[in-house]
């Protein structure tokens, strides 16, 4: 752990904290710090070719701490998308097992056969995805619906998806089915303005992703995605009322990608780069930085402490999920289903006759 004040702290002064501890604002601001560290790792391991491909979260951080804080570990079920590796650190998985994923070593949890960021871990309640957009939201809802007719009260799920999600059909049948039967769902949108070169004017009429839940008879909402702080809070109210009978909730966060879409991707082909460097004044992570320390939060030295703290957790991650080894081919059908299945034994049993 890091210690979060020592030297000249500023005194503390009051802000907007939505009740959150120094101590939760902190770990917030080490998780997107981690986010970012592991998000340029794996650019830097793809361009090194030690690993296939990666996904890019810049700009994604304050959302996913935000919403990451909100999640009640071992009672909430979390159903994300691709691009949500801080909202996986956030909620418990530690960067080795993310390492596990993007090398595709035989210890990840999926071992090593799922697509690098699609996690999954049984233990913090983490659902593996599909790379298909939008193809969560019915599991999603289905684990919604599984939460109230198993009468477990007190809990609630958290899916979420981009701006482009909202043009598939599975996602106006997951909102609607949600509605229909006031499931405990919350629905976050994280709204980067990108669908890979699809700029949001060509997805959409109306921008404002938070506005569609009128349509289907549910609470909509928008928040700041460049501001932790507002993102815990809406997230955190939306899963409150979901846990307590409520219903779903339709959450907008407005973000931005910094980056291109993966590393399989340039985004100088379809966006200026005046563009992008004019939104990097809302970058969430320095800006929560400047406003920890302004507000007595953190110490300058402290926070330089976090972040050499992060890149040792980061590397020794690195070195240690490297040294692991691939999956044996013997074993490709381990871990796919609940219980051991293996097609070429049993068509020797003649158990696929039927
Ligand atoms: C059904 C489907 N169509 C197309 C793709 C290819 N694809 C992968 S990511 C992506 C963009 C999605 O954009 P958005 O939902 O805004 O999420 P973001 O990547 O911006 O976070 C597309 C079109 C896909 N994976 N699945
Ligand atoms: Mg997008």
């Amino acid at each position: 752990m890091v210690t979060v004040k020592h030297g000249e702290a500023k005194a503390e002064s009051p802000f907007e904290r939505r009740g959150l501890s120094d101590e939760q604002l902190v770990a917030m601001f080490r998780t997107m710090v981690m986010q970012r560290t592991l998000e340029n790792r794996g650019f830097q391991l793809n361009r090194q070719g030690k690993i296939p491909f990666a996904s890019a979260s810049e700009g994604h951080e304050a959302v996913q701490a935000g919403a990451a804080m909100a999640f009640a570990r071992g009672k909430d079920v979390l159903v994300p998308y691709y691009r949500d590796l801080g909202l996986a650190l956030g909620i418990g998985l530690t960067p080795y097992e993310v390492l596990l994923s993007l090398f595709a070593r035989a210890a990840d949890h999926s071992a090593g056969r799922q697509f690098p960021h699609h996690y999954a871990s049984r233990s913090l309640g983490f659902h593996t995805i599909s790379s298909v957009i939008a193809a969560q939201l019915p599991h999603a809802v289905g684990a919604a619906f599984a939460l109230m007719h198993g009468r477990e009260d007190g809990r609630a799920v958290l899916t979420t998806f981009g701006d482009g999600a909202t043009s598939e059909g599975e996602w106006h049948e997951s909102l609607n089915f949600a509605a229909v039967h006031a499931l405990p769902i919350v629905f976050l949108c994280e709204n980067n303005e990108w669908a890979i070169s699809t700029p949001l004017a060509k997805q959409m009429g109306q921008p404002d992703v938070y506005k569609r839940a009128a349509g289907y008879g549910m609470p909509g909402a928008v928040v700041d995605g460049m501001d932790p702080i507002a993102c815990y809070g809406g997230v955190a109210d939306a899963l409150a009322r979901a846990r307590s009978g409520g219903g779903p909730t339709l959450l907008e966060a407005k973000c931005y990608r910094f980056l291109s879409h993966t590393t399989d991707d340039d985004d100088r082909t379809y966006r200026s780069r005046e563009e992008v460097e004019a939104r990097r004044k809302e970058d969430p992570v320095p800006c929560f930085e400047r406003l920890l320390i302004e507000h007595g939060v953190l110490t300058a030295e402290g926070a330089e402490a976090l972040k050499r703290s992060v890149l040792e957790e980061a590397n020794d991650a690195t070195d240690r999920a490297e040294a692991m080894a691939y999956p044996l081919a013997a074993d490709l059908y381990a871990r796919v289903y609940a219980q051991r299945y293996d097609p070429w034994l049993d068509e020797r049993d003649g158990m696929n006759d039927g």
